[in-house]
């Protein structure tokens, strides 16, 4: 088996580089987008049209044979590289032992291990158990079946600018509107909206602005009606959103003394991207529940629910579950992805990341008065555009970058509650070299506006 096993690297052929070769995008992605539009709705949007055929690494090649460095790594999921050598191989020798049987129906090692992982590299020193699922919004909406059966109560708090997913439930859950979630309701009831800890627009410090999020709690909705509170400890979509000090332990706090579950979406935030396993350990927080997907399998589809016995434990069995959940192939890659980030010692790529990128985004901030702030933590870092001197939100500025950096060869993703929001959250396998060209095309579309 191993000898056929050709490795990712060796038959990638893709250099570590930027290369554009055709107007962006080129004639092939312009004729496979003639026949998307005849099969595909218009509600699946791409940000960028190009279509892509190969990658590794931090690089994506197109189907016109350009090469663009992967600033996005597909929302976050491609945290240790495209078509990383230890992925391929464990998901390849899964494919030729078994790809389904359904751990409901007759279990397997791979889901075993994956909740071992995962309960050994969640915060807290205690017994946890994992339920694995397809997708983030599906471990999010398995945290409040949880979180509702353990407490017997239905109330679910989340926080101002939070994203949790597009399925019913999550969508009344998300922060935003549009594109989200207008004209999709009726959504599900008991979901409440407390504002969050947003430092650059609020300037509050973390006390006051965990005082403020829990007058809400308290007053607006009830304490003890609350199943569970939900945060992002770095709010993804809504923008990298990094909460002023003290402001989640205080939040912790709180849920604790109220009987209230501490569930952190850990699902953007988690997995080695901030240079530790899982954010919350920055804020020193140890939540009841984490939440884990993209990144935990190298881009294929799993996610996880880890948290105490005890919550785990309440729902009767046969309450959770689902066909595909905790796939035996997604979970083979997850396994690798851990092993990678133990063995390449991975954890530290984050802060080398950040040692490289922040310096970068503030000595950009000193040359372009749009940037009203550089956030973040490791390889999940952001700017926030705003119109020149004041915090009038300046999405148009990210529009012009964005396609400005595509068009040479450089994948930006926005994100934020007004679109003002450039992320960085490269694959943590890129090199110095790749991040500094990058900044180079950042700097020049920064000097376009
Ligand atoms: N919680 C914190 O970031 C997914 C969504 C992009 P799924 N974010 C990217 C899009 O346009 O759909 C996300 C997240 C956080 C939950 C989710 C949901 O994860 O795997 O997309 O369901």
């Amino acid at each position: 088996m191993t000898d056929t096993l050709v490795t990712a690297s060796e038959t990638s052929g893709i250099s570590q580089e930027r290369r554009i070769v055709t107007a962006i995008p080129g004639p092939k992605s312009h004729a496979l987008t003639e026949r998307r539009l005849a099969v595909v709705p218009v509600g699946v949007s791409s940000a960028l049209p190009v279509f892509i055929e190969r990658a590794h690494g931090a690089i994506v090649v197109d189907v016109d044979g350009n090469q663009f460095i992967d600033l996005g790594a597909g929302i976050g999921v491609m945290t240790i590289g495209h078509t990383d050598e230890a992925v391929v191989a464990a998901a390849t020798a899964q494919l030729g032992e078994f790809t389904h049987v359904m751990f409901t129906i007759t279990p397997y090692e791979g889901y075993v291990r994956v909740a071992e992982l995962l309960a050994q590299h969640t915060p807290g020193d205690f017994p946890k158990k994992t339920v694995l699922l397809n997708s983030g919004a599906e471990a999010v909406e398995n945290a409040v079946k949880i979180a509702r059966k353990y407490t017997g109560r239905t109330g679910v708090a989340v926080l101002d600018h939070a994203y949790h997913g597009r399925t019913n439930l999550t969508m009344a859950m998300t922060y935003k509107s549009m594109p989200y979630k207008l004209g999709f309701g009726p959504f599900a009831s008991d979901v409440h909206h407390a504002p969050n800890s947003y430092p650059f627009r609020d300037g509050l410090s973390g006390a006051d602005s965990a005082a403020r999020t829990i007058a809400y709690l308290e007053k607006a909705v009830g304490a003890s009606d609350l199943a569970c509170l939900v945060v992002e400890p770095i709010q993804g979509e809504g923008g990298f959103v990094v909460p002023a000090e003290g402001y989640l332990p205080a939040l912790q706090e709180w849920c604790a003394a109220n009987g209230v579950v501490f569930i952190a979406d850990e699902i953007q935030s988690g997995m080695a991207r901030t240079g530790v396993y899982f954010a919350s350990e920055h804020f020193g927080i140890v939540p009841d529940l984490v939440l884990s997907a993209k990144g935990i399998a190298g881009g294929l589809p799993i996610a996880g629910v880890t948290g105490r016995a005890e919550i785990m434990d309440a729902s009767h069995p046969g309450g959770l579950g689902g066909t595909f959940a905790g796939n035996p192939v997604a979970a083979a890659a997850a396994v690798a992805v851990f092993e990678s980030i133990e063995s390449r010692g991975l954890l530290a790529e984050g802060a080398r990341i950040e040692r490289l990128l922040k310096p970068a985004l503030l000595a950009l901030q000193q040359k372009y008065e749009v940037i009203g702030d550089v956030r973040g933590i490791g390889a999940m870092l952001a700017i926030e555009l705003v119109q020149p001197g004041t915090l009038e939100p300046n999405p148009a500025a990210v529009t012009v970058i964005t396609a400005y950096a595509a068009r040479h060869g450089v994948l930006l993703l926005n994100a934020g509650t007004w679109g003002n929001v450039i992320r960085f959250l490269p694959s943590l396998a890129i090199s110095d070299a790749l991040l500094t060209e990058a900044l180079g095309v950042l700097d020049e579309a920064l000097a376009t506006l």
